[in-house]
């Protein structure tokens, strides 16, 4: 194996060879961008020798690996992280100089593949993290979407959506591996195979074939040697698409018509799911992803394995969401089909195999697929499902004789108004483990969304509370609050455990570290309103409360709810100009689905709002409201740093965990939220004097909800009829009433999420928030509790939690290269 040094000596040789040798340029002529991939390059040399290493102690100990199967990764940048993790970034620093540019201008060309929409992909990213950092043997397995999540711009206030080309430039953080190409089926037709006397095995033969290519990049674990992947595919047309005859014909959209078909299984994110082709393809990326992870999956195992018996003691895969859970369709087909085991035998392999973690309790947001379509496009697989769910029903005839009502409700396919597959009764019914994000989702998982199932099988369900990881979320992306802590805590051990954080407490009565505490968030949010004035215009007081709302937009999260806090604000100044009120910049981020259309609108309104508080002299001297575009990973690690409130509003029992609200937490920001998903465990942890709590609980809330009438609070309490006037009088439309009446109607008609409910409480809260602001140590004192006080949530913690309630894998040491 080739070493490639670990010297400044040697970094510098190496970077002018990748110029040279793979930019083939020099460094009097070399771009920009040279630069940025060649440096790329010479970092990801350190970590190819680790993953070699990784590679070959895997193979010497034919470890149990765990298999993370998830449609979305939400890994951010690499070029930072890499340079911590192969502890080069010393050696940057001197030679940038040398050369007149400086680490910044190189980082600006390192493009974050959004390959996910939010939560559920970030949290997979976390995950793959600690998983290296643990040394637990591991691979991620996704789709390489050729565009990613769309970038989000302003019209008017209005979002409008470009697509992400990530790859316009290549990415250098990638190898592609032809050599582990797969080809996989879809439509065709299902035969008996005839000599099976069991009638179980048939023979499918696909109508299309594709190709999946992959390729990989590397997930370095931090702090130690091991390098694992993330292997992503790409969906290819099979070698003989090309119709030259055709082309040759001049008929050029024909002869590449087969080509286009295949090419757009991986070519978006999502792809609009309101189309009936939209749908087909979404369910068509789900296949293709777990039909060639799972061939992967299968030619690793054989690498060392033979036979079938060891496989789930080898192998356990993680379902991310019920997205890829055709995998068990997947892997009974080619146990019963292709490799003719007994279908007892195969189930009991499949069952041993998988895990399934549910990221929701919205019951629009569990997958069903129709029949009717499954049975067109993957006709054994939806014989497969009947005769899981056969087998499943009688199983449940036995244990409650006779309960019809019940057997309708646990069966796999729903029966009205129209035949569907229901893909978490699936994902239960085939796992061993299934797994909640937060104590209080887990427990309503249990309760509601699949209580028969957790009366069926107690022993099936735990919760693994969530958790971020601190390299990305405090050490790469708050650098001041880092040093400060190590400097403390007296080294950097607190990385890898993060409970040493505790060790910060006794500083929170130490006067001197309070005002460097206050100083490293005051020099944050200088940084953060250089790039909001770069980016909208804006001007913000570094010295303002920074108020920050950032996730995807969805009515239960309660954007409006924020909303309705600012407009009062800004009828209570406009009516008093001499209210003594503490300057606070409200900041905003998040996607809204490009089909979303109330959020869409809410999104406008924001941006509208945001405009009449920011232009008007008085207003705008206590209060800024900003609505910073296209929020990702990138964005995040700005933003958080900066953050004095994080806003957790979700109505009570709808946010299954939050992991933004653990993110905020430990650099400092202080709550204010609901009895909702992992805020709960957050208050446990920080301290009821330390968290800002307000509104209905999750059983209170669910109890409102059976005779709510939204209005009897609007007459009520003359602030929120005034708020809800303003937008409804056009106050934010120039006058024009329609234009934001569909939001008015949402609050005062149903109000599904209870917003006006929790109005009163939360203004009050955010009252509070202000006397407690105007104490600068009293702030800055919960301001390191919360700190202090959350390292329960690394992602670490959680992945140990996998391990032992779930997983059972044993960590592999991989040894140094010396
Ligand atoms: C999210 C949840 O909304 C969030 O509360 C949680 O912290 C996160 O997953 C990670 O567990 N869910 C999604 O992002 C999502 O797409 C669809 O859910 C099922």
């Amino acid at each position: 194996m080739r070493s490639v040094g670990s010297t400044l000596e040697d970094f510098e040789r190496d970077l002018f060879s990748n110029l040279y040798f793979q930019r083939g340029t020099t460094i009097e002529s070399a771009s920009g961008s040279d630069g940025y991939h060649t440096l790329a390059l010479t970092v990801r040399d350190r970590l190819v020798e680790r993953y070699a290493r990784t590679a070959a102690a895997h193979y010497d100990a034919n470890p149990r690996f765990v298999y993370y199967l998830s449609a979305e990764y939400l890994l951010g940048r690499q070029l930072r992280q890499n340079l911590l993790y192969s502890d080069t970034e010393r050696f940057v620093h001197p030679i940038a100089e040398d050369l007149g540019v400086t680490l910044e201008d190189l980082e600006s060309y390192d493009v974050e593949p959004g390959l996910g929409n939010g939560g559920l992909g970030r949290l997979a990213a976390c995950l793959l993290d600690s998983m290296a950092t643990l040394d637990i043997p591991a691979v991620g397995y996704g789709i390489r979407y050729e565009f990613g999540i769309f970038k989000q711009g302003f019209r008017d206030g209005a979002q409008v959506e470009r697509p992400d080309d990530w790859t316009f430039y290549g990415n250098p953080w990638e190898f592609s591996a032809p050599d582990d190409r797969q080809v996989i089926g879809f439509y065709g037709t299902t035969a008996r195979a005839l000599d099976d006397p069991s009638g179980l095995r048939r023979q499918w033969t696909p109508g299309e074939t594709v190709r999946g290519e992959p390729s990989h990049m590397l997930v370095p674990g931090y702090g130690t040697q091991t390098v694992n992947i993330i292997r992503l595919w790409q969906a290819r047309a099979s070698r003989e698409s090309f119709d030259l005859s055709r082309f040759g014909a001049g008929q050029y959209k024909e002869a590449v018509e087969d080509i286009v078909r295949a090419e757009n299984i991986s070519k978006v994110l999502y792809p609009d799911d309101s189309t009936e082709q939209g749908r087909e393809l979404r369910l068509k990326q789900q296949y293709f992803l777990v039909a060639c992870s799972l061939r992967d999956i299968i030619r690793r195992y054989r690498l060392r394995n033979s036979g079938w018996d060891a496989f789930p003691a080898k192998v356990v895969i993680q379902l991310n969401d019920t997205h890829p859970v055709m995998a068990v369709t997947e892997l009974m087909r080619l146990l019963v089909d292709e490799h003719h085991l007994d279908w007892d035998l195969a189930w009991s392999i499949t069952r041993r195999t998988f895990n399934y973690t549910c990221h929701t309790l919205l019951p629009e947001a569990l997958e069903t697929w129709p029949v009717s379509l499954l049975e067109r496009l993957l006709p054994r697989h939806m014989e497969i499902i009947y005769a899981i769910n056969y087998f499943f029903l009688q199983e449940v005839e036995a244990t409650y004789p006779g309960d019809a009502d019940r057997i309708r409700r646990l069966s796999i396919i729903q029966e009205e108004p129209e035949k569907r597959v229901r893909m978490a009764h699936l994902a239960v019914v085939a796992s061993t483990a299934v797994n909640g994000v937060a104590e209080l989702h887990t427990r309503l998982l249990q309760a509601t969304t699949l209580r028969d199932f957790a009366e069926l099988w107690p022993q099936k369900f735990h919760n693994v509370t969530n958790g971020v990881t601190p390299r990305r979320f405090v050490r790469l992306a708050n650098p001041r609050l880092s040093a400060l802590i190590s400097e403390r805590l007296g080294g950097e051990q607190w990385l890898t455990d993060l409970d040493r954080l505790d060790g910060l407490a006794p500083a929170a009565d130490d006067p001197a570290f309070l005002e460097r505490w206050r100083a490293a968030k005051r020099a944050n949010k200088a940084d953060l309103a250089k790039q909001v004035e770069k980016s909208t215009g804006v001007v913000i007081d570094p010295d303002a409360l920074c108020d920050v709302m950032i996730k995807r937009f969805h009515e239960y999260k309660r954007q409006h709810l924020k909303l309705l806090h600012v407009i009062t604000l800004f009828n209570r100044i406009r009516e008093n100009p001499d209210l003594d009120l503490v300057p606070r910049t409200v900041l905003f981020g998040g996607k809204a689905a490009p089909g979303y259309h109330s959020m869409k609108l809410l999104i406008r309104l924001v941006n509208a709002v945001a405009d009449a508080v920011n232009t008007d002299p008085l207003v705008s001297r206590h209060l800024k409201v900003v609505l910073l575009p296209d929020y990702n990973v990138s964005r995040a690690q700005v933003i958080i740093p900066a953050a004095d409130l994080s806003e957790q509003i979700s109505l009570a029992g709808k946010e299954a965990s939050g992991t933004g609200n653990m993110k905020l937490a430990l650099n400092g920001a202080v709550t204010i939220g609901t009895l909702d998903g992992a805020n709960i465990e957050i208050r446990d942890r920080v301290g009821a004097e330390n968290f800002f709590l307000f509104g209905l609980d999750a059983h209170e809330a669910a109890e409102a909800r059976r005779d709510y009438h939204p209005r009897e609070y609007y007459e009520r309490d003359p602030e929120l009829r005034a708020a809800v006037d303003a937008i409804a009088g056009g106050m934010f439309a120039k006058g024009d009433r329609g234009l934001f009446g569909p939001v008015v109607d949402a609050m005062l008609g149903r109000d599904e999420y209870l917003a006006l409910a929790d109005y009163r409480a939360y203004l009050e809260c955010q009252d509070r928030i202000e006397q407690a602001w105007r104490d600068p140590d009293g702030w800055a004192r919960m301001s390191v509790l919360n700190a202090a006080r959350c390292g329960f949530f690394s992602s670490d913690r959680t992945v140990r939690d996998y391990c032992d309630l779930i997983w059972r894998v044993e960590p592999v040491r991989v040894l140094d290269g010396g």
